[in-house]
């Protein structure tokens, strides 16, 4: 139920980009802020590093005790994750307020060239919005869930304003999630037959 041979061999590649971009990220927010918060693992030898209660965990590793994680890289150097959904729903408001929402196209500011949209994807991990939960706001671009610790884990969605599409394997590769499915504000309490944890990458439009 976990990885197929097909996703698992796709990892690699995938991983090694993740490190260098958080890598760069990190140097970057490091020379920027002139100091990070404490960690027991250097952040260049984790997967996609992530704040979590003033700490940064390996995301792709271990979520801790983290229940939701939020993923807006358009704003944030590193995801955020929290110990509620309240927590996340209360950051979120925060930098829609800052920085509005998500623009569309690019993640980098000030570069959108399509319309504003509410874009928070959510994957639970559960049915019904149970166990863990990740919420993406970041757009035409493909989510590959293994970056985030969530491979082959979704069991119940709620698409955002935007439309979103779901894939089998990595980059948008293998099956297609039925598509009448998850336009902009779908959601389901359970995936259509075949489909349970068994997705591995998104893109939002
Ligand atoms: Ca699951």
């Amino acid at each position: 139920m976990q990885n197929f041979p097909t996703s698992r061999a796709t990892l690699p590649r995938v991983r090694r980009v993740t490190i260098a971009l958080f890598a760069t990220i990190g140097l970057l927010s490091t020379m920027t802020t002139g100091a990070s918060p404490a960690s027991a693992e250097p952040i260049a030898d984790m997967t996609t590093p992530a704040l979590y209660n003033g700490t940064i965990i390996d995301m792709a590793a271990d979520w801790e005790d983290a229940e939701a994680c939020l993923v807006r890289p358009d704003v944030l150097d590193m995801p955020e994750c929290f110990d509620s959904v309240e927590q996340l729903e209360a950051r979120s408001a925060e930098l829609i307020d800052e920085h509005g929402p998500v623009r569309g196209f690019s993640t980098r500011r000030g570069k959108s060239s399509f319309a504003n949209c509410a874009t928070k994807l959510w994957l639970y991990d559960g049915a019904y919005g149970t166990g863990a939960k990740i919420n993406f706001q970041l757009r035409n671009q493909w989510i590959n869930l293994s970056s985030y610790g969530f491979n082959q884990k979704t069991s119940s969605y709620h698409i955002g304003g935007c439309n979103a599409t779901f894939h089998d394997y990595a980059n948008g590769g293998g099956g297609l999630y039925p598509t009448n499915q998850t336009q902009a504000w779908d959601g389901s309490p359970g995936m259509a037959a075949g489909w349970n944890n068994d997705v591995s990458s998104v893109r939002i439009y």
